[in-house]
């Protein structure tokens, strides 16, 4: 469709797979990551099997520096981007208030919100300026309610909830649409994230379920994505069949 869409987080995950669709969708994309050869795999990929432009940029959402010396030069030349996902994002532990580590809150906190926030404010007055635009904010069932030893993902998530109705008002004018999508548990790489490393122990959320793979978030970004210019879509949470919300999870569904 020949639009310009910058997704964050497009090494893995959800941020690859809309990148896909979108580029399926003959979309030309924008996509950033930390995992340079990553990357410039999926670049080179999608640029021959496609036929659509991939540029990259490689920073970390955390330091706003970094995205700054990354995104400077090209925001100077007047990009239009129509659609930005916000996607980036981890989950790091799961412990109690009283006995978390104090360096995994940061880590979620500065990637989570304060990255999303500063790519926003970047990329926000390109939307503004063009008078039309489509902003995606990954938030999570994490994000409409809290699990034990969730706490500081969770609050991250809320917040991207939160941020998303403060983009639908400030936007308003503009017209641009913000819609929010929380997914409930999704077989990527984020269990692996959150347990640092420990397979086992990631294998073991989605063990005796169905989950929801990136695909499933990809198609529904797209279907967003691709309504009447008048039809917004604000808030989307999508589980899989054996998941209620944050909390209750089915195991062996199939066998009950
Ligand atoms: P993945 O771990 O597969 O992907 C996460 C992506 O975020 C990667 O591309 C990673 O790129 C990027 N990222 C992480 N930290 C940084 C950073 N500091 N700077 C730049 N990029 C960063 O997980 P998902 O695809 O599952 O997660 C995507 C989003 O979806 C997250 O916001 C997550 O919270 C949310 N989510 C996930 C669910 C799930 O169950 N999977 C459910 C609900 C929401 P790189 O490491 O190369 O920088
Ligand atoms: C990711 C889903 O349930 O691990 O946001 O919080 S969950």
């Amino acid at each position: 469709m020949n639009r310009q869409v910058f997704i964050t987080g497009a090494t893995s995950g959800f941020g690859k797979a809309i990148a896909y669709k979108f580029a399926a969708q003959k979309d030309h994309l924008i996509l950033c990551g930390r995992r340079n050869d990553r990357l410039l795999a999926i670049k080179e990929d999608i640029e021959s099997t496609f036929g659509v432009a991939a540029l990259l940029f490689n920073f970390d959402i955390q330091d706003k520096n970094q995205i700054d010396e990354a995104l400077n030069t090209w925001m100077a030349t007047k990009p239009t981007i129509d659609i930005l996902v916000n996607n980036a994002g981890l989950a790091a532990g799961l412990s109690s208030v009283e006995e978390g580590s104090l360096d995994d809150w940061e880590r979620m906190i500065d990637t989570n919100l304060k990255g999303l926030l500063y790519i926003s404010r970047k990329i926000l007055p390109i939307l503004k300026g063009q008078r039309q635009g489509h902003v995606f904010n990954i938030s999570s069932t994490a994000g409409k309610i809290v699990y034990k030893n969730g706490n500081v993902y969770c609050a991250t998530k809320h917040a991207v909830d939160a941020l998303s109705q403060a983009m639908r008002i400030d936007l308003l004018p503009y017209g641009i649409k913000v819609t929010c999508i929380s997914p409930g548990m999704a077989e990527t790489e984020f269990s692996l994230v959150r347990f640092d490393g420990d397979e086992e122990k990631a294998k073991q959320v989605y063990k005796d379920t169905a989950p929801l793979q990136a695909n499933d978030i990809a198609d529904a970004i797209a279907y967003c994505a691709n309504l009447p210019k008048h039809v917004c879509i604000n808030d989307l949470t999508i589980t899989c069949l054996n998941q209620a919300n944050g909390i209750y999870v089915q195991k062996n569904a199939d066998k009950l």
